[in-house]
């Protein structure tokens, strides 16, 4: 909830507001093979540190323990392709130093989700005044990496200008009960090439966002919907499926060249972000399913949580034995998704069973909202 008004109020009035977290020095990394044959370098930015606050015993909200922050993006390159990106997230130890292991559920600390969001450009399917801003890349506790190249088959990426003004948006939740806050950093993950790489020549990738809280979602409720009270199995759907002749305007943003309508799109990924309780995502082109975003849980112990057991009778804080319990560690992305044209209409559905895989629930065991979302990267054919 906390997230939507940051989000809107980006929208409306731009960055003015925004708080500037320390970035950190750049890492190199190595690209794979295939990539550093088209030019591609690899990254990791680290930004924050960012004090997330701890659970409160008597607190029954949907935040309690979440931190929300806002900061300018720490890029890895201006005038040059994104082609690979993914989230992380660190502690910062007492000293200062960031941890070498990453933050996760296991240690009591959730992504909940971390947003992209380029000032200077327009949204594919919200239109402004909200989608006067462009979601770029998104992710939650799975940490998705896509890679809009498909380990090099495509030479194409998410082109940054010179002069864009690129926000991150990150709800992390504290997990740990009363420990007080911690302070952890978000990384970032990048694959890239100068636009002036003389090995391969770029396409221009338009990130298109499918919710199933509708094409402006993020900016009303955070992409955010109540689970229905009476089953814990259930699917939701976008409600208005989207076409991409709307997506015109964001590529002529990239190529300057205002006049043309491009018809024709070949969709290079297509990844999706879902909640804990989730099976799967379904994109799907004109009612027929074009990618299965399948979640799967704990497959690393990152992954795993142990749950306190009930009390011991007339001991309490005493408990019996705690389970485990399983979190979504990865949803399958979907590459070479096909070609889209004009009059296609995209939809995505989420399906929720919360009975084969528990839901994230606040302190007195209300579930809390879940999200379905879909993102496409596209090129002109
Ligand atoms: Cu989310």
């Amino acid at each position: 909830m906390i997230a939507s008004s940051l989000l809107s109020a980006l929208a409306l009035a731009g960055s003015g507001g925004l708080s500037g977290a320390t970035h950190y020095p750049v890492e190199q990394l190595t690209a794979p093979a295939p990539l550093a044959q088209l030019g591609i370098q690899r990254t990791r930015t680290t930004v924050g540190p960012f004090a997330v606050p701890a659970m409160v015993a008597n607190d029954t909200s949907d935040d309690n323990g979440m931190g929300t922050f806002q900061t300018f993006a720490a890029l890895p390159c201006r005038d040059c392709f994104i082609t690979g990106f993914s989230y992380g997230v660190r502690y910062v130890e007492a000293n200062g130093t960031v941890s070498a292991d990453e933050a996760n559920i296991n240690t009591g600390m959730y992504l909940h989700h971390a947003l992209l969001i380029n000032l200077n450009r327009t949204d594919a399917t919200c239109p402004p005044p909200l989608g006067g801003v462009q979601r770029m890349f998104g992710a939650g506790n799975e940490r998705t990496y896509v890679d809009i190249t498909n380990n090099g088959t495509h030479q194409a990426g998410y082109y940054l200008n010179k002069d864009d003004v690129v926000v991150l948006v990150a709800e992390i939740m504290n997990m740990q009960m009363g420990s007080g806050a911690r302070n952890v950093v978000v990384t970032a993950t990048w694959d890239y090439v100068a636009a002036s790489n003389k090995t391969a020549s770029f396409a221009s990738a338009i990130p298109v966002w499918l919710d199933i809280d509708g094409n402006c979602g993020s900016f009303t409720n955070g992409s955010e919907v109540a689970v229905p009270a009476n089953t814990s199995v259930f699917s939701y759907s976008m409600p208005v499926p989207w076409s991409p002749d709307a997506a015109a305007a964001s590529v002529a943003v990239n190529t300057t060249n205002t006049t043309a309508t491009p018809k024709n799109y070949k969709v290079l990924v297509a990844a999706s972000h879902l909640h804990d309780g989730a099976l799967q995502l379904d994109i799907a082109k004109n009612g027929a399913t074009i990618c299965e975003g399948v979640a799967t849980y704990g497959q690393t112990p990152e992954y795993i949580s142990e749950v306190p057991g009930e009390d011991m009778p007339g001991m309490p804080g005493m408990s019996m034995g705690s389970t485990e319990l399983t979190h979504i560690s990865s949803i399958h992305v979907c590459n070479d998704a096909g070609t889209t044209s004009s009059n296609d209409k995209w939809s995505v559905t989420a399906h929720y069973n919360l009975t084969e895989h528990q839901g994230l629930e606040t302190v007195n065991g209300q579930a809390k909202p879940i999200m379905g979302i879909g993102l496409l990267f596209l090129i002109e054919a």
